[in-house]
């Protein structure tokens, strides 16, 4: 049977928080056994807004540790490098050349970014849609597991693929958005009303993967509720209970309404302590593998470096179709 093929990515663009866990990593674990995986260390991403050049080094070597405690096999998918693969920066050049600059001034991810450094965002954080859909139609990826937030750029994706398959039918693959249905958009822990994002101004928005047992209970102690004082789960009128209902739900696997029962008639303080220690929990092994990985970037080194030999070989036939059947290079 011919396993589908899986592509996702992360930027090493700081820490790794259970929103990008519950939304994105966790699935990238279970998909393995039965698709044929390919994960990403996105760094071309990464460089879309500032980045000094030792910590993102660095910080590649961390989240390649941390993707691996998150239960990334390497035996099982390719883990690799994004910059190490060079058919991804190739490949978005001709498909820059196939996407509408109309249709790129609609992505509200850029909207949202770009209103942070107005004249000086860079173009790179305009054109990183197209950075992904090459990331993706290179190794003709069926399925993505991302966050909601990567919705939108899916569908660009997709529009793209589409336009390609005309001259193309034979390359193009059509990809699938995989989303999950419960943590699909982890919430701000101060501001249920956007996503969970490392680039939040305060550390007290996110829980990273790395954060110590006290300073998680403490954020979860902060966590803003709502004016209500019971536990209910209603997305609409009482975001931020329902968002603190869904890292408890996803981290032990049991359905809300479950966890609504058991808090019945018990209020907030209850409530957080528990799911403090639920994360403190969950976290723990996760924690572990990450120091254990990180005490030797040897073998991080020689994952990545296996990694990108398996990518490229994959993305180098691919990419030389694609430029013949566009009809570039020498006759
Ligand atoms: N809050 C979230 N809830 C669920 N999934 C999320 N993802 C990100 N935030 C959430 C998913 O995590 C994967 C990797 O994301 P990324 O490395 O591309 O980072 P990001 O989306 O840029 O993450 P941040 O934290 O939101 O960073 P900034 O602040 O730079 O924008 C993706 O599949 C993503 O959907």
């Amino acid at each position: 049977m011919i396993k589908k093929r899986v592509f996702s990515g992360i930027q090493p663009s700081g820490t790794v928080h259970i929103g990008n866990y519950i939304g994105a990593l966790r699935n990238w674990a279970l998909m393995q056994k039965d698709h044929d995986c390919l994960y990403c260390i996105v760094d071309l991403h990464a460089i879309t807004v500032p980045q000094d050049p030792k910590d993102l080094r660095e910080r590649i070597l961390f989240t390649t540790a941390t993707t691996l405690a998150a239960g990334i096999d390497p035996q099982q998918s390719i883990l690799f490098v994004q910059s190490d693969v060079p058919e991804h920066a190739e490949l978005a050049w001709l498909l820059n050349c196939v996407v509408y600059y109309g249709e790129l001034t609609r992505m509200t991810q850029f909207k949202d970014k770009s209103t942070v450094r107005g004249e000086g965002t860079s173009a790179g954080l305009f054109t990183y849609p197209v950075l992904m859909a090459a990331d993706i139609l290179l190794y003709g990826a069926q399925a993505v597991p991302v966050g909601d937030d990567q919705r939108q750029h899916l569908e660009l994706t997709r529009l793209i693929a589409r336009r390609l398959e005309k001259d193309l039918p034979d390359w193009v693959v059509v990809p699938n958005a995989f989303i999950e249905k419960k943590g699909a958009r982890v919430m701000g822990l101060d501001d249920p009303m956007a996503k969970m994002s490392k680039s939040a101004p305060s550390e007290y928005n996110y829980i990273s993967l790395d954060d110590a047992p006290d300073l998680i209970r403490k954020k979860i102690r902060k966590a803003v509720t709502d004016s209500g004082t019971t536990i209910e789960f209603d997305e609409e009128k009482r975001p931020a209970v329902a968002n603190l209902l869904t890292i408890y739900s996803s981290l032990t696997d049991r359905p809300v309404e479950e966890i609504v029962q058991q808090y019945a008639g018990k209020g907030y303080g209850d409530f957080k302590k528990d799911l403090a220690e639920v994360v403190v929990e969950g976290l723990a092994p996760i924690q572990k593998r990450i120091r254990e990985f990180v005490s030797d970037p040897a073998q991080l080194q020689r994952i990545l470096t296996e990694g990108a030999e398996k990518a490229g070989a994959i993305a180098r036939p691919r990419m030389a179709a694609i430029k013949k059947g566009l009809g570039l290079g020498r006759p």
